[in-house]
């Protein structure tokens, strides 16, 4: 989408809230800083102009957000018996990402889709989408700021958390003069960024320690150790009486050995469905690898579902990585 239709499309999502009411916004399932962090901004910020807003909990919400002002927002709706004017998701490239509440949009009168997702299906009767955007948070400011709805602290921290959990700390290639020019006026409304950062980056639980200790003695190198693999599997987390969700970090971490080039973590989420998660640091371009297994996402990272058992899943993928650097 270039900037003139995007500009338009921005035009257009203010129309459709400024002619609803009952305003539904859905977290996807897996929700990560991005999801999280866009959901409570704009929710903060339609409410702000006098909506009634709905947070839609998809999904369970990872301890490392559970920090963020006004994350009780984020609750269980049935939708049975409400009007749903408008629907907004945001950060979900199709409408499976929407999970169960998929029957909430399709039950909405207006469905609003923002999100920087190459791969996304343009689900939405108004759709915001922007690959050049670093995360959707940067979509989220730019409508706030059109519709001239003021930034507070609380709306500034959410969308601080959203760019910055999506660019690997502002290091990712997505990472622009605009990121920055945003992040900027975050900070100026004054927000404990170091509070922020510790929540984010220096909270790591022993539990998710002692997981990233057994995960990374797996450590698997290849072809020339351009490619880091790593496993964990159900037994893994029963050692360390860990979450799954405490595997967040460790394929980045397995992307910064030096030569490196493409890191991969499989997750068991159960015996025949591996989640994969990818990424790159120079030239591999992830998101081609994981469209492959019906995935996508980002150049420097991308996901996807293998149904197979964890050892026939790293073959798969592991063939798949290799074409990529032909
Ligand atoms: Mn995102």
């Amino acid at each position: 989408m270039n900037n003139d239709s995007l500009d338009n499309q921005m035009d257009l999502s203010i129309e459709l809230i400024k002619q609803s009411k009952k305003i539904y916004i859905g977290s996807h399932i897996q929700p990560d800083g991005d999801n999280i962090g866009s959901i409570l901004a704009l929710g903060l910020a339609l409410k702000k102009i006098e909506k009634e807003v709905f947070i839609v909990k998809t999904d369970e919400i990872p301890s490392d957000y559970t920090f963020l002002p006004n994350i009780d927002m984020i609750k269980d709706y049935d939708e049975k018996d409400n009007i749903i004017d408008l629907f907004i998701a945001l950060d979900a490239s199709d409408l499976d990402r929407l999970g169960s509440k998929k029957t909430m949009v399709l039950k909405a009168n207006k469905v609003l889709n923002i999100d920087h997702h190459k791969s996304n299906t343009y689900f939405g009767d108004v759709n915001v989408v922007s690959e050049n955007s670093s995360a959707t948070g940067e979509l989220v400011y730019r409508l706030i700021e059109k519709m001239g709805i003021e930034l507070d602290k609380d709306i500034a921290a959410c969308i601080y958390t959203a760019i910055s959990t999506d660019t690997g700390s502002f290091m990712y290639d997505s990472t622009t003069y605009e990121t920055h020019e945003i992040v900027a006026k975050l900070l100026k409304t004054g927000i404990d960024k170091n509070n922020i950062n510790i929540n984010l980056y220096q909270n790591r639980s022993l539990e998710r320690t002692k997981l990233f200790i057994k995960a990374l003695d797996g450590l698997e190198t290849c072809f020339d150790n351009k490619v880091a693999i790593v496993k964990v599997t159900q037994e893994l987390l029963k050692e360390s009486k860990a979450k799954m969700e405490d595997t967040e970090g460790i394929v980045s971490f397995i992307r910064d050995i030096a030569p490196v080039e493409v890191a991969c973590l499989l997750k068991e989420f159960e015996k025949n469905q591996i989640k994969i998660s990818v990424r790159s640091k120079r030239y591999i371009d992830v998101s081609q690898i994981c469209e492959k297994f019906n995935g996508g996402g980002h150049k420097r990272a991308a996901g996807c579902t293998i149904y197979e058992d964890v050892e026939k899943a790293k073959e798969l993928i592991l063939e798949e990585i290799k074409e990529s650097f032909r």
